[in-house]
């Protein structure tokens, strides 16, 4: 027996080797539907972070609880094990980025290992390995084969200084800078590979519907991402050049449309540039594209706008980008904002063709009135509504068609990189991009060379090759894969990590998949969501899955941050979560995380709080040690009653809660919970064995799945048997409103004892009485809350047990007429005064004064006409 807490080295290392030795988080190839609970798989940057910290603690206390419900639980660990960073890092250090990142996994792993985090080990996977990667390339060749894979010469976005080529979210911010390096990024013409993402567009789009488990925000980002838009496609006729298709989602407005636009790169701009120094001039020095202000040039041209049959002047201008819909708009300034700022610059015509309502024209000369409405200035169609206009208009004009338009872009998978997936291609002086055939997989990387650009292109001798196609003479393809195509689809792998002959085992995969609970950073909201999303039903296309969607339920952690701030390296307000594993222990560093705030909210890093969270487990620890059933010989009384209630009360919420992965109320449960039985213990001299047992019991319980470590010391300290992470959640047969309802009622009359005692300065009290309401006034709340009558009290005084109280009923009515909107049932009067019973010597406790809990014929009259449900009535004596 001991009162100064544990030591938290030898305990935390002592479990995790017994873990291991049991091979306790293994799960069986043969597991029918084990619940499958994962975290993103960190990239292997050498260090673990707070945020993974986090992340993988929140994964590992909904596992760890999900078995003890009894569930089979598939929790693996990986490596995002390819990319730049490995690369550079061989650079500087003249080695080879497999070293280092193999240096890094092993860091890391013992540093996951070390925080006690429950993973399958057996079923590792690192993306940088053939074994691995090949099956990426196995992948990319069977959607070329399905005619997913497009090579295409593309614009890029080219970082000058890492050489490399960079996706749109790695060009950041407004100044285009590179996302590593902070270089301003360029546009090059490059040969790429695409993946056609495009083509599950509507898919993509529709199934977010049905991804209940997700947070709204995050399938509000992959709409936004994937941008689907309805509207149509119609023609202009510029003059000289003929019909030009515009794309609108307006159709309504096209009585509006006073001017006409090109994009800078629009084939006719360009073919205009060679004739018209202005546009010339406007393309080659003034068009921003990106900046705030719309800018452009007028031309000569005019054209027709097939509504109205007028002409209108054709501009070219950098607002309309190249990529989206046509290159082309119709302007329509009274009624789009970036339109009308132009026209004012311009000086072009801006009208309103409609209204929001018939008799209430818009004045748009001051901007414009983007809404839908009623139209007006329209011809014939004057007085539709826009939703009909847009159909009307659609069928009408003869060019008008209906078109479907997407923000999302092909999947631009090339890298021109060394420590990434060699694309499996070889191309050929007469075949041209001949895709390796399964048999030559996988192309494996050639040793590294330390140089500037592509180290793939200096590796000549590993470039040469035959083509397989003819037997030529070819060379490899040297572009490798984007690391969001390794990522996409991991989660596939860990069903089968071994596999030879296939990337994963599809009869496994149909039973184990979908993920039932993936957690992870925000930041990855779209691509590698949106991604896994794409493969995964590409996949299923192949025939290989059943499943379309990967993710079942999403949960996307919040930051930990220092003082209102996220922690980063650059920031320097970094706490090393070694240096507080090393000091508190694992045990207290998962906890304090867990208790600190819900994980999808952000928080800050406390000390104070974690050395609060440490001295609540030592205290936990010592009540443990100095509890032994031999010498309590505690009565089974109302106190032992008390917690019992309460340890089925904490075992209930706890459960609702870590259902819901709110653990910072389940472990509020648990701590209060601890506290109950810590102030049992003082109260009682010795407590009732069985209960406390149990209550102790329930504690360590509802602990274990955050603070495994201690909590499986505790365990085997109250000789509980095998593991406490294997043990059976405790089974609580209460509901959680009852124990809540029990629980207001008792602090709501420690509340009023207080109040009374200061409010009439009762230093001493002698007696306490609580008297419980009599039960016609029970029978009347009972009347009211169901009723729907107007009038409460006629209602209430049908009942003759009511109304044989006469004036007392009549007021009593009056209250609940009165407090109408918030009734609700309180416990009926045998459970209350049950529930104060056994309650009372929390009073006597805390006032030391003798408690009565009495009913209302054991009392004065006065007193108990104050008596309500929920609302005993109090007389104190000094
Ligand atoms: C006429 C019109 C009238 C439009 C109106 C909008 C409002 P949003 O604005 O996000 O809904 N557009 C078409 N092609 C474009 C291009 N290549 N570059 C830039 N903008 C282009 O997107 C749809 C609108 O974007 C389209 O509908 C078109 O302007 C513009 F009161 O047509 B609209
Ligand atoms: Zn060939």
């Amino acid at each position: 027996m001991s009162d100064d807490g544990y030591d938290h080295a030898t305990v935390e290392r002592r479990w995790q080797e017994a873990w291991d030795d049991a091979s306790v988080y293994r799960t069986p190839d043969d597991a029918e539907d084990p619940t499958y609970v994962l975290g993103m798989y960190p990239y292997p940057s050498g260090q673990l972070h707070m945020g993974h910290v986090r992340n993988y603690t929140i994964t590992d206390a909904y596992a760890r609880y999900r078995r003890m419900r009894g569930d089979e639980v598939l929790h693996p660990m990986g490596w995002d094990a390819f990319g730049l960073p490995a690369e550079n890092a061989a650079k500087e250090r003249d080695s080879n980025p497999a070293d280092w990142t193999f240096d890094c996994i092993d860091t890391m792993k013992g540093q996951m290992e070390a925080m006690g985090f429950g993973y399958d080990w057996d079923r590792e996977i690192a993306t940088c390995v053939p074994e691995y990667y090949r099956w990426n390339q196995w992948l990319f060749a069977q959607f070329r084969e399905e005619g997913l894979v497009e090579r295409k010469a593309a614009d890029i976005n080219w970082c000058p200084s890492c050489e490399t080529v960079l996706a749109d979210e790695q060009v950041e911010g407004d100044a285009e800078l590179c996302w590593r390096c902070d270089t301003p990024v360029e546009q090059r013409e490059l040969e790429q590979w695409f993946l056609k993402i495009t083509e599950y567009a509507d898919e993509l789009v529709d199934d977010i519907d049905r991804l209940e488990g997700w947070p709204d925000s995050v399938r509000q980002m992959q709409r936004n991402w994937i941008g689907r838009q309805h509207g149509a496609r119609v023609e202009f006729d510029v003059s000289g050049h003929g019909p030009v298709e515009a794309f609108t989602t307006r159709l309504d407005t096209i009585f509006g449309a006073t001017f006409f636009a090109l994009a800078p790169d629009h084939p006719i701009a360009e073919q205009l540039a060679e004739e018209d120094d202005a546009v010339r001039e406007f393309i080659d020095h003034e068009a921003d594209p990106d900046g705030d202000e719309p800018n452009g040039v007028e031309t000569a041209l005019t054209a027709t706008n097939p509504a109205t049959g007028e002409e209108v002047p054709v501009f070219v201008a950098d607002f309309v980008l190249s990529d989206v819909g046509t290159g082309a708009l119709m302007g329509v300034p009274g009624h789009d904002d970036r339109d009308h700022v132009f026209a004012e610059k311009m000086g072009v015509d801006i009208d309103p063709v409609v209204a929001p309502s018939e008799d209430e024209v818009p004045d748009v000369s001051e901007g414009a009135f983007t809404e839908d409405g009623v139209l007006v200035n329209s011809g014939d169609y004057s007085g539709l509504a826009s939703e009909a206009a847009r159909e009307q208009l659609e069928a009408d004009i003869p060019s008008a068609e209906h078109h479907v338009q997407y923000r999302l872009r092909d999947w631009l998978i090339s890298r021109q990189r060394y420590w990434g997936t060699p694309i499996p291609v070889v191309n050929c002086p007469d075949c041209g991009a001949v895709t390796v055939p399964d048999d030559e997989l996988p192309v494996e990387l050639p040793e590294f060379i330390n140089t500037t650009g592509n180290p793939l292109e200096a590796a000549e001798e590993w470039q040469e090759t035959t083509c397989p196609d003819c037997g030529g003479p070819a060379t490899r393809e040297t572009d490798t894969m984007d690391t969001f195509m390794d990522s996409s689809w991991y989660f596939l792998r860990y069903v089968s990590p071994d596999d030879t002959d296939a990337p994963f085992d599809v009869d496994r995969a149909n039973d184990w998949m979908p993920v039932d609970q993936y957690v992870g950073g925000i930041e990855h909201a779209v691509m590698h969501l949106l991604y896994s999303r794409f493969v995964t039903k590409a996949i299923a296309d192949l025939e290989m899955l059943e499943h379309r969607e990967p993710f079942e339920n999403l949960l996307a952690q919040g930051m930990v941050q220092l003082d209102g701030e996220a922690m980063s390296k650059s920031k320097g307000n970094v706490v090393s979560p070694q240096a507080i594993v090393e000091e508190y222990g694992a045990d207290t560093a998962r906890l304090f995380m867990m208790e600190a705030a819900q994980p999808e909210r952000d928080f800050d890093w406390s000390d104070q709080g974690v050395r609060s969270t440490r001295a609540f487990l030592d205290r936990l620890y010592d009540l443990v040690a100095a509890f032994d059933p031999a010498t309590a010989d505690g009565d089974d009384d109302s106190v032992a009653a008390y917690v019992r209630d309460e340890t089925a009360a904490a075992a209930a919420v706890a459960r609702e809660e870590y259902e819901s992965l709110t653990f910072n109320v389940a472990l509020r449960e648990a701590q209060g919970l601890a506290k109950t039985l810590r102030q049992y213990r003082e109260y009682a001299d010795e407590p009732h064995a069985e209960t406390f047992e149990r209550g102790l019991e329930t504690v360590v319980k509802l602990l274990a799945p955050v603070a495994p470590h201690v909590c499986e010391e505790l365990w085997e300290e109250l000789d509980g048997e095998g593991f406490v992470v294997d043990a059976a959640w405790p089974d609580a047969e209460v509901d959680r409103e009852t124990a809540e309802k029990r629980r207001r009622l008792v602090e709501n009359t420690q509340e009023d004892v207080r109040d009374i005692t200061s409010v009439a300065g009762i230093e001493n009290p002698e007696t306490i009485d609580i008297v419980v309401t009599p039960d016609w006034k029970y029978r009347a709340l009972e009347v009211a809350v169901e009723s729907d009558a107007d009038n409460l009290i006629s209602e209430i005084m049908q009942e003759p047990e009511i109304r044989e109280q006469g004036d007392d009923a009549a007021d009593y009515g009056q209250d609940l007429q009165a407090e109408r909107e918030a009734l609700s049932l309180t416990l009926p009067p045998d459970q209350e005064r049950a529930a104060l019973d056994r309650a009372a010597w929390l009073l006597e406790r805390e006032f030391d004064a003798e408690v009565r809990v009495l009913s209302p014929d054991e009392a004065d009259e006065s007193v108990v006409r104050k008596a309500e449900p929920g609302r005993p009535a109090i007389d104190i004596h000094e």
